[in-house]
């Protein structure tokens, strides 16, 4: 049997511990292999920074899925993340239909803000844009700003009472028929965590954790990280979004802990082995 194989399609962002620094070493350590797709190269990630140097690379996206293709190369997961561009969007729908195939899972996080606000570098039309690859999606792992972006309405900050969650993935499940992640379900002042909608049988799941204050960058690229890893491990979804949750609030607390001066991402790496535990549950 060969290895477990992920097409990862992110931007690597040089400093931030986000996008392809995350996924890399999480895919890694789940023993799957991690193969990177660069959409963009970047000094540092987009929130906060100021001066960020920025090389778009739109150009290789469309080469490097025809090599893999014509190299026979198949995956178990195509896992798409912050996309630079509308047409990055239109490349990445063309990607998914040169390397799908039929036991490959479409994970999109459509990355596009956090706290109500659409990123800097994005136009507000781009969240329709993404609706259009969220529709092709086995699975979307959007948190409530951009669930609400695609869904075209206002956000309300948290804490969330359940019927309000259930809702969005409910409007979510007509963008996208496969399942629904949504992250930031916040469902009281104490907890944080997610909710999933499961395209097989409708249900609801919450997960949560104790809720850490302050603002953590990149925890959207670890939670994605480790479900889209236990998805194609073949761990379920309910199993898979227990673990995302529990390792994304292993990796606040790190930070909050041992190095509470770090503003511009997790300290996820220091609780690696406990990834290697939470793969072994
Ligand atoms: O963590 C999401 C992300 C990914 N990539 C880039 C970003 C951000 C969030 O700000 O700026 C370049």
């Amino acid at each position: 049997m060969r290895q477990k194989r992920i097409a990862a399609i992110h931007d690597i962002s040089g400093v931030g511990k986000c996008s392809l620094t995350v996924a890399l070493p999480i895919i890694s350590v789940a023993g799957i292999e991690c193969c990177a797709l660069p959409t963009a190269l970047l000094s540092t990630h987009t929130g906060g920074f100021k001066n960020i140097y920025i090389e778009d690379l739109t150009k290789g996206i469309m080469p490097i899925a025809k090599h893999w293709k014509s190299e026979g190369f198949e995956f178990d997961a195509i896992y798409s993340g912050y996309l630079g561009s509308m047409e990055q969007v239109d490349l990445i729908k063309q990607c998914v239909n040169v390397l799908k195939g039929d036991n490959t899972l479409l994970v999109v996080d459509p990355v596009m803000g956090d706290n109500g606000k659409l990123y800097q570098t994005f136009s507000p039309e781009f969240p329709f844009k993404m609706r259009e690859l969220c529709a092709l999606a086995d699975v979307i792992t959007p948190n409530v700003t951009e669930a609400c972006l695609m869904l075209n309405e206002e956000y309300k900050a948290p804490p969330y009472n359940k019927a309000y969650i259930e809702g969005l993935l409910k409007k979510l499940s007509k963008i996208c028929k496969g399942t629904i992640v949504l992250t930031g379900a916040c469902l009281n002042e104490k907890e944080q965590g997610a909710a999933a909608y499961s395209s097989e049988d409708g249900k609801i799941s919450f997960v949560s954790c104790p809720k850490i204050s302050g603002i953590y960058h990149g925890t959207g690229d670890v939670f994605a990280s480790v479900f889209v890893s236990l998805m194609v491990l073949g761990r379920g979804m309910e199993k898979a979004l227990k673990a995302a949750v529990e390792f994304t609030c292993l990796a606040i607390e790190n930070t909050q802990k041992n190095m509470p001066e770090l503003w511009y991402g997790v300290n996820f790496e220091g609780v690696l082995p406990k990834l290697i535990k939470l793969l072994e549950e």
